[in-house]
């Protein structure tokens, strides 16, 4: 048995979303976001379903509160749901909005769980798709307007902030690829996009520092370490390509003041910027992406496995990404917990971000109740424990990681794969809203009390 130490005061927690968890769609004057209009839309969501329910934790976060102080964990990540505080996405402010993040708040305070507020985790109101979105610039200040309400509210006892939940996936998944709200395909407003959720972020990053003084902030990036399928020319570029879409669109502006101009090239080769210029970024900008931050908080599930072709028709060469033969989860991700390791460290040397949590990592899973009336859910312990251990070897390494949120609390609203997957330490049973813990909640709770993890916990 080989016992794997975090340091003293390490922040342990579990995350979720508004628009996965809450419920409530129409109640106490919220109004639709592009969620709610995408789910709406035949064929978007696998199942046919959508979240006017969900977890019904709009009327149920008292439960979940208790499950949380169960686990014994001192931190809990949420979203606060703009189309509940803004319901036109701008003008008026809904205070019973507020109230509700505002009790939510009071309470885990009052139970020694420290918030962390997401402002932006998807759920953009519809109002502002139907002027452009997040491709028009105009949504940057609606954006800003709509956390200088919810900083000023909150701001006094809030001490971690974070501006946007996975950029990557609001501008590819939302508007380039379509497979997310608002189902989009077009690269150029992708683009667009990006670019504006990133300066979004920049100018809020002030604002949350006036009314909230003190206080951490800081941004949720989703983050894949890929590698080469072989040592071929074609497959290294495929994954320097990877690495530039994914990765380094969003860090470089973060943390050099600039988008990485190998990236840019690879648009222009496909076409996406045909005269290598980006024409939505205004003098001010990028020096407003790069205003410091506290911390950066990284989402990570798996790495990507790229392999490259030689393009056949005088433009961009094919990029593939390669399925591993090796364990996955329900979601098709490998599961390859020495990747985050290497991940932390090329943050720390490349980058030099002061301070980490890892804000998502968790893994889909659907193991049957048993007769004992158990979930035992041994792929997921496996995954969290080897997670933890990659983790803890990491720090001592030197990775400036603080704290660790699980994904997720409660099994809920897995976007366009509807409750197809489910990545709760809590199993949701959505007929009647039956919370049970899995076998993970338990080995949480050991691996949080004893502020360490013990490698022969994985089964
Ligand atoms: O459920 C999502 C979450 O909303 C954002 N990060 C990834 C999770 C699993 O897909």
């Amino acid at each position: 048995m080989t016992t794997h130490p975090f340091p003293a005061g390490f922040l342990w927690g579990t995350a979720t979303s508004a628009f996965q968890i809450e419920g409530a769609h129409d109640q106490a004057g919220r109004r639709p976001s592009i969620w709610d209009r995408f789910a709406d839309t035949p064929g978007k969501i696998e199942d046919g379903s959508d979240a006017r329910v969900a977890c019904d934790h709009f009327h149920r976060w008292r439960d979940d509160l208790a499950i949380l102080r169960d686990l014994g964990v001192g931190a809990y990540r949420f979203s606060v749901a703009w189309p509940r505080i803004k319901p036109h996405g701008r003008g008026a402010t809904n205070d019973r909005g507020l109230d509700f993040y505002d009790r939510l708040v009071d309470a885990l305070l009052a139970a020694h769980i420290a918030p962390f507020v997401t402002l932006y985790h998807w759920d953009l109101p519809q109002e502002l798709e139907d002027e452009g979105g997040w491709a028009a610039r105009s949504t940057v200040d609606a954006f800003v307007a709509y956390a200088d309400v919810v900083a000023r509210r909150l701001g006094d006892r809030v001490r971690h902030w974070v501006t946007h939940n996975e950029p990557w996936c609001i501008a590819t998944l939302g508007y380039e690829q379509g497979d997310h709200a608002p189902g989009h395909k077009d690269p150029v407003r992708a683009l667009r996009a990006a670019h504006h959720v990133l300066l979004s972020h920049g100018r809020t990053v002030p604002v949350l520092r006036h009314h909230s003084p003190g206080s951490q902030v800081g941004i949720v990036l989703n983050l894949v370490p890929a590698e080469p399928a072989t040592e071929s020319a074609e497959d290294q570029d495929a994954t320097r390509w990877f690495d530039g879409f994914f990765n380094r669109w969003y860090l470089d502006p973060l943390y050099r003041g600039g988008y990485p101009e190998d990236a840019i090239d690879d648009r222009v080769q496909q076409g996406h910027l045909p005269d290598g210029e980006l024409p939505f970024v205004m003098p001010g900008d990028l020096a407003a992406i790069r205003t410091p931050t506290d911390f950066l908080g990284v989402n990570y599930y798996s790495p990507a496995i790229l392999r490259g072709e030689p393009a056949t028709d005088g433009g961009a060469p094919r990029r593939i990404q390669v399925v591993a033969d090796a364990p996955r989860t329900d979601m098709g991700w490998e599961v390859r917990p020495s990747a985050l390791h290497t991940l932390l460290l090329r943050l720390h040397r490349e980058y030099q971000v002061p301070k980490i949590y890892i804000t998502e990592n968790g893994c889909a899973y659907d193991d049957p109740i048993g007769a004992d009336g158990q979930i035992h859910d041994a792929r997921r312990i496996a995954y969290l424990t080897g997670h933890l251990v990659a983790l803890s070897r990491a720090i001592a390494l030197g990775a400036p990681v603080a704290g660790y949120f699980h994904w997720s609390l409660l099994d809920n609203f897995e976007w366009g794969h509807g409750y197809t997957k489910r990545f709760g330490l809590v199993h949701v049973d959505y007929a009647t809203q039956q919370r049970t813990p899995r076998a993970s909640a338990s080995v949480y709770r050991t691996i949080v009390t004893a502020n360490a993890v013990d490698s022969s916990t994985s089964p």
